[in-house]
């Protein structure tokens, strides 16, 4: 009878535990799987039934698994939607379902505060302030041109438009520093790689920082650096942003000067937050992670530390 009654709502999976519908945005970065892997390993220590579902990098895939969700009557769903705009109607669906719904890592632009729970994330334009300061406080003093290239993330994504917003803003009193060219690179190593090699070709020995959104994008453009001659750290400073293992690698190489932190291990937190939908506790409309930045100088004492 207590079995029948767990499913009376028709809800939760056959054995009475909580059903989690996640939609990830893809497997773009060494970020990304790092957060996959919290979150999975977090459900599984909290016992809730993960039902999991990866994008590939396409809005409409993850439309489609929030649909099938709705369909199998999970307790919750949550997302980090690959793009802000274009959620209204799916999350309109979810609330009909009277399903509740957390977003994670990245914001929507959606009318209706209603239409989602609470968003567990980083603060992006923070992120690019901080990057931006770094770079104010490593110029050598003089009033030459800082010329800048900026390799952004997905278009469209809070990431993207957040952490561009800080940078620029951090920099706007300053006008010696210049962002010459900005283009997508996508969040990979590929996409940073490709758009480096055409900053370089077009803009030559001028450019003296490059500020990628993440450091997958970073790891491209110092392979591409590297390939046209010069010395990436030196010649041409790297700003980079997450944090990941492959950053601290070419920070100890001497190739990424400073990496801006953005914490992808919010498994523990999002599994909190699921625990206190199912207890009807009220949750605040945004839970931030901490996060800090790494300079190379701290690189190899930090290393040993890391967990992503
Ligand atoms: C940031 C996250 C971004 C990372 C990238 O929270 O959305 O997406 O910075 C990842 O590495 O692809």
């Amino acid at each position: 009878f207590g079995l029948a009654l767990a499913g009376c709502s028709g809800r939760g999976g056959h054995d009475g535990r909580t059903v989690l519908g996640f939609s990830q945005v893809g497997a773009e970065s060494e970020w990304r799987t790092a957060n996959t892997a919290s979150i999975k390993s977090a459900a599984h220590d909290a016992g809730i039934d993960l039902r999991f579902s990866d994008a590939q990098q396409k809005q409409a895939n993850q439309i489609s698994a929030i649909r099938s969700f709705i369909a199998q009557r999970v307790d919750v769903i949550a997302f980090s939607p690959v793009v802000e705009s274009g959620w209204e109607p799916v999350l309109r669906e979810a609330k009909a379902a009277h399903i509740p719904v957390v977003l994670t890592d990245r914001a929507v632009d959606v009318s209706d505060p209603s239409l989602y729970v609470t968003l567990i994330g980083s603060d992006f334009v923070e992120e690019g302030r901080k990057a931006a300061r770094w770079l104010l406080q490593n110029t050598p003093a003089g009033d030459g041109p800082v010329d800048i290239v900026e390799l952004e993330g997905t278009v469209g994504s809070a990431p993207a438009i957040d952490r561009k917003k800080g940078f620029h803003e951090a920099l706007a009193g300053h006008p010696r520093y210049q962002v010459i060219r900005s283009q997508s690179g996508d969040f990979t190593r590929a996409g940073g790689k490709e758009v480096m090699e055409a900053f370089l070709k077009a803009e030559g020995k001028r450019i003296n920082v490059v500020f990628a959104h993440n450091d997958d994008m970073a790891i491209g453009a110092i392979q591409a650096i590297e390939e046209a001659g010069l010395r990436p750290g030196r010649d041409i400073k790297v700003i980079s942003m997450d944090g990941v293992k492959g950053a601290f690698e070419a920070m100890m190489a001497g190739k990424l000067n400073v990496t801006v932190e953005c914490n992808p291990l919010l498994g523990p937190q999002l599994m909190q937050a699921v625990a206190a939908i199912k207890a009807g506790k009220p949750l605040p409309r945004r839970i931030v992670v901490e996060e800090s930045v790494y300079p190379m100088e701290s690189a190899a004492a930090a290393f040993p530390t890391r967990k992503y």
